[in-house]
């Protein structure tokens, strides 16, 4: 199916301290994924980058939190953008930080309410995300957005959440660093949490389809959030929190193919790519890559199904 592809520049490096996310969406420009989702059929709008709605500095209670006001200032500015955006085609988040899903979850989750159908929300990530403001011992945001989404308490600064996304709508692949307040927390959720060992034992296309289905069988609408750090750092090295043992090429591939496969996906964020830590725009260009195969890019198209 051909999509109208809105990509909304997120240059958000303020939810954590090693500068260069901000060059992500001129990387990805670079690395042509606009011509790439064209090449597929879709027809690309490029809204350009955003900036965060200016505020006089926040503080909060846990000292460790850091560019509050910034951050707040780009969950407005993005959750406007992508409730906008999802109203009119397929937004694609070009990060940028992960808090920037801060604002672009709250953006397509605004676009479910009017609709009045359920989001559900695909984590591909080494972390859980899943800190409060309080909890957060980094004050890095970018460790927050899952808790915001799925309704916790501690944002008070933020926008209120438009209709929380509880844990059984959530499904996490590829995890393998969690802090202890985050696994204390998720433990009475009822989140999917596919972290590595699971996907070594069962393979990581059983876990996925099993979630999809789900999302099928209650017509919801999917949200997918591709954290560079969700590959292994010896296939994708730009980014700051490498923790060893990620996902290989082909098991990002295959997740991106039966995603297609699926026709749920509504929309995309590309986080956490630092080109600036890159080795030759190798780590955009798998991303871009990546995103082909979500929208529709095939080894071998076969006429009908042959597995
Ligand atoms: N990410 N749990 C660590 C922290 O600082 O809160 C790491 C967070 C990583 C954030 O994956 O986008
Ligand atoms: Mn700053
Ligand atoms: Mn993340
Ligand atoms: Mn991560």
């Amino acid at each position: 199916m051909s999509q109208i592809c809105i990509l909304i520049g997120a240059p958000v490096d303020s939810g954590q301290k090693r500068a260069g996310c901000l060059m992500g969406p001129a990387a990805y420009r670079v690395a042509g994924l606009a011509e790439t989702l064209t090449s597929l059929g879709h027809k690309v709008i490029d809204r350009g980058d955003c900036a965060p709605v200016p505020h006089p500095p926040m503080a909060h209670a846990n000292p460790a939190v850091h560019h509050l006001a910034e951050t707040v200032g780009w969950t407005e500015v993005l959750a406007a953008a992508g409730q906008t955006a999802a109203a009119e085609g397929f937004p694609i988040f070009l990060g940028g930080d992960h808090s920037l899903s801060l604002g672009s979850v709250a953006g397509v989750a605004a676009h479910a309410r009017a609709l009045g159908r359920p989001l559900f929300l695909l984590w591909l990530d080494a972390h859980t995300d899943f800190h409060t403001l309080a909890s957060t011992q980094s004050g890095n945001l970018h460790g927050t957005p899952v808790a915001y989404i799925s309704g916790r308490s501690g944002f008070e600064m933020f926008p209120p959440f438009p209709t929380p996304v509880p844990g059984e709508r959530i499904c996490m692949l590829g995890i393998r660093s969690v802090d202890e307040a985050e696994q204390a927390a998720l433990i009475p959720e009822d989140v999917e949490i596919a972290d590595m060992r699971v996907l070594d034992e069962r393979g990581i296309g059983a876990p996925l389809r099993e979630f999809l289905a789900k999302v099928a069988a209650a017509n919801g609408l999917l949200h997918v959030s591709l954290d560079v750090d969700f590959l292994d750092p010896s296939i994708a090295p730009a980014v700051g929190t490498t923790v060893p043992g990620g996902t290989t090429f082909r098991e990002a591939h295959l997740v991106m193919e039966l995603l297609h496969e699926s026709g749920l996906v509504s929309s995309l964020d590309l986080v956490e790519l630092n080109p600036f830590l890159d080795e030759r725009g190798r780590t955009a260009r798998l991303m871009v890559d990546l995103v082909a195969s979500l929208m529709g890019r095939k080894v071998f198209d076969r006429p009908t199904r042959q597995f």
